[in-house]
């Protein structure tokens, strides 16, 4: 270990140690904007300077070393950091008022922090650009301040590389390849580099006032259905703690604010699982296409699509979730209500951001109409609660309506990673041996380790080896090994966003240094698990639901008028 002074302390660090986490250890704060533990080291905004012998040096990568005697708070170092801010700020576009990120800014807060009250230099701002070609990312470069956490999560944790650096100097900027339009590039949607944005220059492709309008059309049947990862997030944006479930406060807010219907994503979860788990034995038998992946996830599907092509027959051909219960909703429950399903709007309330980009794919329509039409985030949910004035915090609880409104445990957890996998398990162990299972759990393919595996016996003697993986990075290192025969799967689940749902880019925005301190991942798994427990039924083919649906519509798993609703084919 090195001994070292910061600020007249004395601390001893390992070596290798930088300034900055020896100062984060001594409980003194270091301001950083670009600064991201393990996915950006670039050093480039210089907001975390502190004095050595008179001069100012950037703690984040300056390491430890025997005699260091550092200042963090000296003249220099404040009048340094008060320097470096307003030029940052020069550039800015400072409208906060009408920000997205107003409040829930870094860059804002860093003002207050070191009491900025005028900037005194003029910047350039004509190089400026807005890019809303995406169905669901908006960028703005007038906010952003080129930290590089975007570039760095899209590269280091998703292995996408969609963006990067562009130009130097004062042009220099954040663009895909060529300053394409993000639409047309390798960008698979999941909303990542938002979550990693500390300020406003990424955000979702809002969909709130088509919503509104639909709400307000008498026309229109607006049915909305809310996702199972949202239940234990959308909580926070009313100052509720991480992870806390607020299933029946969400349905009474969804109610309030004009829905026709509020409908459970969970019910669509479980039809999932007997759709495939249904497919998935019956490949076992024809070992045709084998390992089957989960095609559930948006994010991966056009991942997959992007940088394995030859995997496409190996995904389940089921649609997501969400797209099932659409389907359902315009075929099924129109027929019973009598309802045209052209005045039908359907409304899902996602954790992501790439299901807008789903909802509008023609792979996900049923006889030329969409099956889900306005996708919203849990934020602008939130927003949508906040601008009508509901005391969210305060309200009654209410039950889902019939008849998509129950799920099971199994689908609960569908919402976190190791979630589908552990579902499918439980159901195709009892629907193959016919004897209950004993114990529900799969421990080894919970928790957040980046790639797990559970094997399950058969009484036949099969053995069923899964796989499960969360952030893309895990999922290319493990189909690269299932294609160079290094491992061998029968059952993949894969999900884009690291921890599954819960942590999906239309979740509850954190600064990622506080979602660490905060254990927000494990807080909101926890909520997850916890729900499953709560249920009764936690097996998805248990669900009277489920089998009431089949014996009035669907007839059997994989049958004809099953595919026709709730199955689909993704093509190179
Ligand atoms: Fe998910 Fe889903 S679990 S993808 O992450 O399968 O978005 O929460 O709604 O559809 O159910 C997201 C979450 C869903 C779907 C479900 C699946
Ligand atoms: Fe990269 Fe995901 Fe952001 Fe697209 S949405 S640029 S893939 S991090
Ligand atoms: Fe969306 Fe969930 Fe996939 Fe993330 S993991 S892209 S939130 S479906």
């Amino acid at each position: 270990n090195i001994e070292i002074k910061i600020d007249n302390k004395i601390i001893s660090l390992p070596q290798g140690t930088t300034v900055l986490e020896g100062a984060r250890k001594l409980g003194i704060k270091i301001p950083t904007l670009c600064y991201l533990k393990d996915v950006n080291d670039f050093s480039g905004c210089r907001v975390c300077v502190v004095e050595m012998n008179g001069k100012l040096l950037r703690s984040c990568t300056l390491e430890v070393e025997e005699g260091l005697d550092i200042k963090t708070n000296s003249a220099l170092v404040r009048e340094g950091r008060k320097l470096i801010l307003e030029l940052l700020l020069s550039n800015h576009n400072r409208e906060c008022t009408t920000c997205i990120r107003s409040e829930n800014c870094e860059l804002q807060n860093l003002s207050r922090e070191l009491n900025i009250r005028e900037i005194p230099y003029e910047g350039d701002k004509s190089k400026n650009f807005y890019d809303d070609s995406s169905t669901s990312i908006v960028r703005d470069s007038s906010k952003c301040i080129l930290c590089g956490r975007c570039i760095e999560t899209c590269g280091k944790i998703q292995t996408v590389h969609a963006i990067n650096f562009a130009e130097r100097g004062f042009k220099a900027k954040v663009s895909p390849p060529y300053e394409k339009p993000l639409k047309d590039t390798v960008c698979i949607n999941c909303g990542q580099c938002i979550m990693a944005c500390p300020v406003g220059a990424l955000y979702e492709k809002e969909n709130i006032k088509e919503t509104w309008e639909a709400i307000a059309d008498k026309d229109k049947v607006v049915i909305v259905q809310t996702a199972p990862a949202i239940r234990v997030a959308l909580g926070e944006e009313f100052k509720m703690p991480v992870g806390a479930r607020v299933t029946g406060k969400m349905v009474a807010a969804l109610k309030m604010l004009g829905f026709d219907k509020v409908f459970d994503t969970d019910f669509a979860a479980d039809l999932t699982i007997m759709e495939e788990g249904t497919e998935f034995l019956s490949r076992l038998e024809s070992k045709e296409n084998l390992p089957i992946f989960t095609s559930c996830c948006p994010g991966w599907v056009k991942f997959a699509e992007h940088n394995y092509p030859e995997i496409l027959n190996n995904l389940s051909t089921c649609k997501s979730p969400s797209e099932m219960e659409g389907a359902l909703i315009k075929s099924y429950f129109a027929k019973k209500m009598d309802i045209n399903p052209k005045n039908i709007v359907n409304v899902s309330i996602m954790p992501c951001i790439a299901k807008k980009f789903e909802g509008q794919r023609d792979e996900l329509s049923t006889d030329k109409i969409q099956d889900v039409d306005i996708v919203l985030t849990t934020r602008e949910l939130a927003s949508m609660i906040k601008e009508a004035g509901i005391d969210f915090k305060n309200l009654e609880d209410e039950a889902f309506d019939n008849p998509f409104g129950e799920g099971s445990g199994a689908a609960a957890i569908f919402g976190v990673t190791g979630g589908v996998a552990e579902a499918a398990l439980r159901t195709i162990f009892e629907i193959v041996s016919k004897e209950k299972l004993e114990k529900l759990e799969f421990e080894s393919i919970r928790g957040l380790e980046g790639i797990k595996e559970a094997e399950i016996n058969l009484p036949d003697e099969r053995k069923i080896k899964a796989a499960v993986v969360h952030g893309l990075s895990n999922a290319r290192k493990v189909v690269e090994e299932i294609l160079e025969n290094q491992k061998h799967y029968d059952f993949v689940e894969v999900m884009a966003c690291p921890g599954g749902c819960i942590t999906g880019g239309g979740q509850p925005l954190i600064n990622p240094k506080e979602m660490e301190a905060a254990k927000v991942r494990e807080t909101r798994l926890k909520g997850i698990y916890e729900e499953d427990e709560a249920l009764i039924i936690r097996k998805s083919h248990e669900n009277p639901d489920i089998i009431k649906i089949y014996d009035e519509f669907l007839e059997k798993p994989n049958s004809h008028i099953s595919h026709k609703y709730l199955h689909t084919k993704y093509r190179p």
